[in-house]
């Protein structure tokens, strides 16, 4: 098949996926083509039939703001031309999905478009009141639908007048590429004292990740632990997170790393992952712990507990609990026995319920249904403009 990918490049979970995807389909045969502002933080190498193309800005001196979702538009119309896509996957439905909706009402070359909506598209930016219409419209016009989680659907049946189908594909992994056998210790050595426990924290540092209670939880922990909290990324929330945590006398013992591209050579040499989220359609950090062997201690919200398990790979709490939460990392990172079952566990379910070979086959079969009723449809066009 000929494949358009449409992802945002930055570092986040949906770029991630629409990567790994791509990149799996490419192994397969088949033939990829990404449509990105920029490459794909993840896409590190490009194979003979892994594509490309990005979309160029429009600047002129009468807009004030380049005009992003025409020139993507504009872009996947060219590729899909030329190229001969058969289908067109948006990954993060603003604004993507409008962009293949329009794209293919446009193009002299039809093709199928496939929207996978992976959170804050529909849960914090989707319920802006002006974009709200806007997305309800443009996933509704998807050939098909699909979300990385159960939670998610259900909340887009609840939220959005949604009449297509919603297929649920779980997120995935490469075991081979988030792996225990990266645990390193002179890379350890560069994060910690040897003596000292690493918590670890890897978000985009924003209100819904609940930065506060990362701090406010290692607070607790390093009184109890010695140990050291690693916080990888970066967002809105840094400077008030230094702030706290120079008022609480902790900041020699944070290490704020900034973005990391390749988070794998650092996740395996932590000790727990704290992810406190008020919201999570799935949270591909936590996959990655687990298939790092690392237990987590998360929020018990949304889509997080159909990834990690109470109990079993790490724990859950309420995203406000931050004294339940310090407890269960006091709790794994005072007793070894306990802190490498969990790991064992988490990645024996990664490697069972998350793999990336049955995701991909997965999605093939989303593609191979749409362009049948994506064919369907414009042949009953057709056959309505003859008899008319
Ligand atoms: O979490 C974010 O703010 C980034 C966002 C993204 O687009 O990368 O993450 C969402 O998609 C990921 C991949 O499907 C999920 O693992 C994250 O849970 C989801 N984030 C939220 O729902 C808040």
């Amino acid at each position: 098949m000929r494949i358009g990918i449409v992802c945002h490049p930055s570092i986040g979970g949906s770029g991630l996926i629409a990567t790994q995807l791509g990149i799996g389909l490419a192994r397969k045969g088949h033939d990829i083509h990404f449509i990105c502002r920029e490459r794909p933080f993840k896409l590190d190498k490009l194979e003979p039939n892994i594509h490309l193309h990005l979309v160029e800005e429009i600047n002129y001196p009468l807009f004030e703001h380049p005009l992003y979702t025409f020139a993507l538009t504009a872009k996947i119309v060219e590729v899909a031309q030329k190229h001969h896509l058969d289908v067109v996957h948006a990954h993060y439905s603003i604004p993507h999905s409008l962009c293949c909706f329009l794209a293919e009402e446009i193009s002299q070359y039809k093709f199928a478009t496939i929207t996978t909506i992976h959170g804050t598209d529909v849960t914090v930016v989707g319920q802006d009141r002006p974009l709200y219409p806007l997305n309800e419209f443009s996933i509704n016009k998807s050939t098909k639908v699909t979300t990385v989680s159960k939670f998610q659907r259900d909340y887009i049946h609840a939220n959005f007048n949604i009449t297509n189908h919603i297929d649920v594909i779980n997120n995935f992994i490469d075991m081979d590429v988030f792996t225990p056998h990266k645990k390193s210790s002179a890379v350890r050595q560069t994060l910690a004292e040897p003596d000292e426990k690493i918590l670890m924290h890897i978000s985009n540092f924003r209100e819904v990740k609940n930065t506060k209670a990362v701090i406010a939880a290692f607070h607790l922990v390093q009184s109890k632990i010695k140990s050291r909290l690693v916080l990888l990324g970066s967002g809105p929330d840094i400077d008030a997170m230094k702030e706290m945590a120079s008022d609480l006398g902790i900041i020699d013992k944070i290490n704020f790393m900034g973005n990391i591209t390749h988070v794998e050579s650092l996740l395996p040499n932590a000790d727990c992952v704290i992810q406190p989220s008020y919201h999570e359609s799935f949270s591909m950090v936590v996959l990655e712990a687990m298939a790092s062997a690392v237990p987590t201690v998360s929020s018990n919200v949304d889509g997080i507990p159909e990834v990690a398990i109470h109990g079993e790979t790490g724990y859950l709490a309420d995203p406000d609990d931050v004294v339940s939460m310090a407890g269960f990392v006091i709790d794994i990172m005072s007793n070894d026995k306990l802190q490498h079952r969990m790991g064992q566990n988490g990645r024996a379910r990664a490697m069972q319920k998350f793999s990336w070979d049955a995701k991909v086959e997965q999605y093939l079969s989303c593609y191979q249904a749409a362009l049948l009723e994506h064919r369907k449809s414009i042949l009953t066009l057709e056959k309505d403009k003859k008899s008319l």
